[in-house]
C-alpha cells in the first residue's frame, strides 16, 4: 500500500516532510488538502482531529508531526540518505537542532502570519511585536552556531535542515534576515540550492499569491 501524505505544497511544516520523502525518493500519493474539497477535510479530521497538516497514512498507522512522520520514514522506508543519525549522540544534536527551528522559527514566523489573516480588531500587536523579537534573537543564534557548519547539524543533511529550510525560507519572508547575519543568509541560500527543497519551492510557486502578507519578487 502507498504512503498517503495529507498536505498542501504551500505549507512549511508539510514542505518539512516534502523534503524528506524527495531526499529519498520515496514514492507517495499526495492527498492535497485544498481549500474547498470537502471530502479531503473530512478524512483528515478523522485521521487528526487537530486538523494540522501533513498527516501521514502508512498501512494502517496514522502518523502526525512532521518530525515524527520524518522519523517514521527514517525507520520503516530507510533510504540512501539517513536524516536521522545512527550514533545517538549525533541524532541528539540534529533533534536539538529540529527543535530550534520548529520552535523559535517557525513557531513566530506562523505567529506573524496567522496575524495577518484576523480581522483587524482581533489582531495581536504585542504578540506579534513579540514574534518578531523571537526571531532576531534566533537568527543572531543560528548565525552563531552554523558557521563553520555546511549542514544544521554539521557536515551532513538531516532531519534538521529538512525542518530549517521551509522555516528560514518563509520566516525570511515575514521577517527579513537582511545583511545582518551573513552566516544565516548563505545558510538559507544552500537550503534553497538543495534540489529537494528547491523542488518543494518549486511545486508551491503557483500558491504564493495567497501569501497573506505578500510574497516577495525572488525566491
Ligand atoms: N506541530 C505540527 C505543526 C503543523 C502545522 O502547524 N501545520 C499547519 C500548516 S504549516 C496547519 O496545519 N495549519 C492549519 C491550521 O492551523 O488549521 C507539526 O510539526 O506537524
Amino acid at each position: 500500500m502507498p504512503l498517503k501524505l495529507y498536505a498542501h505544497p504551500f505549507s512549511s511544516y508539510c514542505q518539512k516532510v516534502l523534503i524528506a520523502l524527495y531526499e529519498n525518493d520515496l514514492p507517495f500519493e499526495l492527498r492535497m488538502l485544498a481549500p474547498g474539497d470537502d471530502e479531503a477535510a473530512a478524512e483528515h479530521a478523522a485521521l487528526w482531529p487537530l486538523r494540522r497538516m501533513p498527516v501521514l497514512v502508512d498501512g494502517g498507522r496514522t502518523v502526525v508531526e512532521a518530525t515524527i512522520i520524518i522519523e517514521h520514514l527514517q525507520l520503516h522506508h530507510p533510504g540512501p540518505v539517513r536524516l536521522v543519525p545512527e550514533d545517538p549522540r549525533a541524532a541528539l544534536d540534529v533533534r536539538m537542532m529540529d527543535r530550534f527551528f520548529d520552535n523559535y522559527l517557525m513557531t513566530p514566523m506562523q505567529k506573524i502570519v496567522s496575524d495577518r489573516i484576523r480581522a483587524a480588531e482581533d489582531r495581536d500587536p504585542h504578540g506579534v511585536a513579540d514574534a518578531r523579537m523571537t526571531l532576531d534573537t534566533a537568527y543572531g543564534w543560528l548565525d552563531d552556531t552554523i558557521s563553520g557548519r555546511r549542514w544544521a547539524a554539521g557536515e551532513r543533511f538531516s532531519l534538521a535542515d529538512c525542518a530549517a529550510a521551509p522555516a528560514l525560507f518563509y520566516a525570511d519572508w515575514v521577517h527579513p534576515i537582511g545583511d545582518r547575519f551573513a552566516n544565516a543568509v548563505a545558510y538559507r541560500r544552500r537550503l534553497l540550492a538543495r534540489p529537494s527543497f528547491a523542488r518543494a519551492v518549486d511545486e508551491a510557486r503557483p500558491y504564493r499569491a495567497l501569501f497573506p502578507l505578500g510574497a516577495p519578487d525572488r525566491d
